[in-house]
């Protein structure tokens, strides 16, 4: 009976995004982000040696953040990217989208017109050479015809990351937060369990399933 339960719960989440005419959606690491979903990312040296965000690396640049059409291969869309906190003091803040880049500068906000052939927008936004802990907070706007998707990106430095609802522990929570609780709950398998007791009752049940649903919903 629990098993059919958990199997029903992750059947009616997986059905979640073609609910409606969705023509696109944002992925991370090649989930589905539920709008207005935060993808946060903590700083690491990179190959120059600086302390760096990024969400697109660059040995693998399909595996980041990316905005992926679900119907159709060719679209024309407008992003904007609005940057409402920074105390990281990066020397650069860049911005690709659709096959160009700018560097933000001390600008806080930018807007731009992208273009896709192959279906996929890839999505790099970077805060390069961080001198200082903290984090930055934008949030990321796209327009394809009349559908309208946001994603939020937390970069963090030196700060303890809890994100509610994060299982894995991969700073995003997707359907693969619910995965992880299942096979631990069905198949005793933590291996992805990072975060497991999402409710806070200091045990690991179906209860901790249904928190990260209704997040996922936004509920
Ligand atoms: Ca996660
Ligand atoms: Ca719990």
């Amino acid at each position: 009976m629990k098993k059919h339960l958990l199997t029903m719960v992750l059947v009616s989440l997986m059905l979640v995004p073609t609910i409606g005419a969705q023509t696109f959606e944002f992925r991370y690491h090649g989930e589905s982000l539920a709008d207005g979903a935060t993808v946060t990312i903590v700083a690491e040296v990179n190959e120059f040696d600086e302390l760096a965000c990024v969400t697109n690396p660059f040995n693998d640049p399909n595996n980041g953040l990316i905005l992926k059409l679900l119907s159709g291969s060719q679209a024309q869309g407008n992003a904007s990217i609005n940057i409402e906190e920074n105390s990281l003091n990066p020397a650069r803040v860049l911005w690709c989208m659709g096959g160009s880049c700018v560097n933000l500068g001390s600008n806080t906000s930018y807007n731009k017109e992208f273009s896709t052939n192959n279906g996929i927008v890839q999505v790099q936004f970077d805060a390069e050479d961080i001198q200082s802990e903290g984090h930055l907070l934008a949030t990321l706007t796209a327009t394809i015809g009349s559908e309208t998707h946001t994603v939020k990106i937390k970069f963090t430095n030196g700060e303890q990351q809890v994100v509610p609802g994060d299982v894995d522990g991969d700073g995003v929570v997707t359907a693969g937060d619910i995965t992880a609780l299942y096979n631990f709950l069905l198949n005793s398998d933590d291996t992805a369990l990072v975060n497991g007791d999402q409710d806070g009752d200091n045990t690991i049940t179906a209860g901790d399933i249904t928190l990260i649903y209704n997040i996922l919903l936004g509920n």
